[in-house]
């Protein structure tokens, strides 16, 4: 048993020094927020890494889609995944508009394209998917259903920074792409989002929404709110996209190792890529079985191991906030899936460790 608690994540932290370098610009200039230099400098490195065309830095990623919504000026129906965190939902309700749930492909975990048309109705205005644990979602057949009945496209990317599709990053695509920055994300700036597209005019009003609705001149000529970044938090941000590649390149040998170590197991199975690249954010495991699950949840913890069971319940059985719609691959998935530790700092063979504590339960 360690002393220290093994958490699903750890945030991936630059060394303190760099970021109070970066801080120091802060205290000198005294701009604190506002899109200030540092959020403008985060944002310009950010299209560099990502050879993305824009990027408007927000502060959290579920405003990042709620702004999204807005900016897409959208009322009615929105098609989206259960098999998400609550503010994928939560965010498309804040808009006004209704989620409806389509389910998921048993083996990418994100929204199955083949179920999507059965959904739609005169009612509905877009469709809302989510990149599941990074996994890129089976974008060219979202895009034809689209065109073909004259939809938007909002990708829930939260996860997604590094994923790439066709060589090009994940977040070029849709009409607007939404991503956190949250401390438990591969790129962070403790809280903090984005809104991506490569719509020139829709960029500028995404700005202008983050910004209550100012125009450069402070005249408001729209409905915003206030999404701002700060330049606190944008130095964080900038201190720690330096090791972004680098961080990219761990998880991914620590993910195939898990696989390498766990893939034998039977009574397991794993998320499957469709055509894109994952950016291995996570390291979801699907047990045969809820009880498998509880059984591995247990021995994990008596180890002072605290996985987590993203995402559970589904999304579409919170009837507190949305009205059930029946969604049974998802349902079943999420009570089977459990996300292993994954992150900068956890050693080889605490991950040796954890998958053998797995495979000695059966
Ligand atoms: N769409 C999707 C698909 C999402 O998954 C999310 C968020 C969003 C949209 C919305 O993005 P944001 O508005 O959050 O930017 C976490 C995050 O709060 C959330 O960002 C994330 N998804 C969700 C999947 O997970 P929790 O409840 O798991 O956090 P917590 O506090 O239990 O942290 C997990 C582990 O991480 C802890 O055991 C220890 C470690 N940790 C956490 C924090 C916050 C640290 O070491 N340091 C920290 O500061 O929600």
């Amino acid at each position: 048993m360690t002393d220290k608690p093994i958490f699903v994540t750890m945030p991936s932290l630059a060394p303190l020094d760099e970021y109070v370098e970066l801080l120091k610009q802060v205290w000198e200039s005294g701009i604190l927020t506002h899109n200030g230099p540092l959020v403008q400098e985060l944002e310009r490195q950010l299209c560099n890494t990502l050879n993305l065309p824009h990027f408007v830095a927000v502060a959290n990623g579920t405003i990042a889609i709620q702004m999204a919504i807005k900016a897409l000026q959208l009322k009615g129906e929105i098609i989206t995944t259960p098999f998400t965190w609550i503010a994928t939902v939560s965010a498309i309700q804040w808009e006004g508009c209704i989620p409806v749930f389509c389910d998921i492909d048993p083996q990418t975990l994100n929204i199955d394209p083949a179920k999507i048309e059965a959904l739609i109705t005169p009612d509905t205005v877009a469709i809302l998917p989510v990149h599941v644990f990074g996994n890129p979602c089976d974008v060219e057949a979202i895009e034809s259903i689209a065109k073909k009945h004259n939809l938007k496209v909002i990708y829930d990317a939260a996860h997604a920074i590094g994923s790439t599709y066709n060589g090009r990053s994940i977040l070029e695509y849709g009409d607007i792409s939404a991503t956190s920055l949250h401390a438990t994300k591969i790129l962070n700036t403790a809280e903090g989002g984005g809104c991506i597209t490569q719509d020139e005019q829709l960029n500028e009003k995404l700005k202008r929404i983050r910004f209550f609705g100012h125009n450069d001149q402070k005249d408001v000529v729209e409905e915003g709110f206030n999404g701002k970044l700060t330049e606190i938090h944008a130095a964080l941000g900038l201190a720690n996209l330096k090791y972004l590649h680098n961080i990219l390149a761990d998880r991914r040998e620590k993910y195939i190792l898990y696989l390498e170590l766990l893939s034998n197991n039977p009574k397991l199975s794993f998320q499957h890529s469709s055509k894109g690249e994952t950016n291995y954010s996570y390291f979801p495991v699907i047990f045969e079985s809820e009880n498998l699950l509880l059984k591995a949840v247990e021995q994990l913890n008596a180890q002072n191991i605290i996985p987590r069971r993203y995402f559970y319940p589904s999304v579409n059985t919170y009837t507190k906030i949305v009205e059930y719609q029946p969604c049974p691959i998802s349902v079943d998935i999420s009570r089977r899936i459990l996300c292993l530790p994954l992150y900068w700092s956890l050693s080889v063979d605490d991950i040796r460790r954890i998958a053998n504590i797995i495979n000695t339960l059966f």
